[in-house]
């Protein structure tokens, strides 16, 4: 269907390198490459989230009390014949976080992603909300633009909590509280879910299907 990845071996307008797989996001937009930016606080999972979209142990994520990644990094993988650019980031939207030390990652951020089409991941936990997240939203808006929720998928890692309390996400969505719920009909319902304990691979299709529905959204209004 439209907007999936899909096999195009006939496309005339593959330019093509290799594979011939391109990412069909409408008629006459074609990407091959996606950058996708991991955000959100320190600790919700993003380099974990990362590794799990590359497949391999690329980004160093582990407990800590104090941050763990410091610096804006950026990691190539295929999938299904789209060449995705996984940036990973510090939390840039720490309070206590310097305004020189946030700037600094910020401009690191937006150099890494320079490159169109640019898709937002807003990684959150799903046992979580804090304070920090409450408008979280705002600080994206702030940093970089207040385009940025319609090209913003949201990421809830910590499946396996829901799978232990028997919910679907759409339950999870259902009982979230104001704060979270605002966020999420923000971002008209972008919603995945991952466990980065499992490596199963259908997670990140359905996260790549989501990064598609922006790409073709943001496509049209460009
Ligand atoms: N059980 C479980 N743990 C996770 C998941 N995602 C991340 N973690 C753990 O949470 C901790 C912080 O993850 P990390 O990727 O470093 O978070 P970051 O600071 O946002 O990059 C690590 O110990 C991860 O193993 C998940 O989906 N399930
Ligand atoms: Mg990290």
């Amino acid at each position: 269907s439209d907007g999936e990845f899909q096999s195009c071996s006939n496309s005339p307008t593959l330019v093509s390198q290799s594979p011939c797989l391109v990412f069909i996001i409408s008629g006459n937009h074609t990407y091959t490459t996606v950058n996708l930016v991991l955000l959100g606080l320190a600790g919700t999972g993003k380099s974990a989230s990362g590794n799990t979209i590359l497949g391999k142990k690329h980004f160093v994520s582990k407990p800590s009390s104090n941050p763990v990644t410091t610096e804006c990094q950026v990691a190539e993988t295929d999938v299904n014949s789209v060449h995705m650019r996984v940036i990973d980031t510090p939390d840039m939207f720490d309070d206590d976080t310097e305004p020189s030390v946030r700037d600094k990652h910020v401009k690191r951020c937006k150099e890494l992603c320079e490159s169109e089409p640019c898709v937002f991941v807003l990684v959150m936990h799903v046992s979580r909300f804090t304070d920090g997240e409450r408008d979280i939203l705002k600080k994206l808006e702030n940093t970089f633009g207040t385009k940025v929720k319609e090209q913003t998928v949201i990421l809830f890692t910590r499946g396996d909590n829901l799978e232990e309390a028997e919910m679907s996400l759409e339950d999870f969505l259902h009982s979230c509280q104001p704060g979270l719920k605002e966020i999420i009909e923000k971002c008209d319902n972008r919603c995945v879910v991952f466990e980065n304990r499992s490596s199963g691979s259908d997670q990140v299709e359905k996260l790549m299907n989501t990064v598609s529905v922006v790409l073709k959204k943001t496509a049209k209004i460009q």
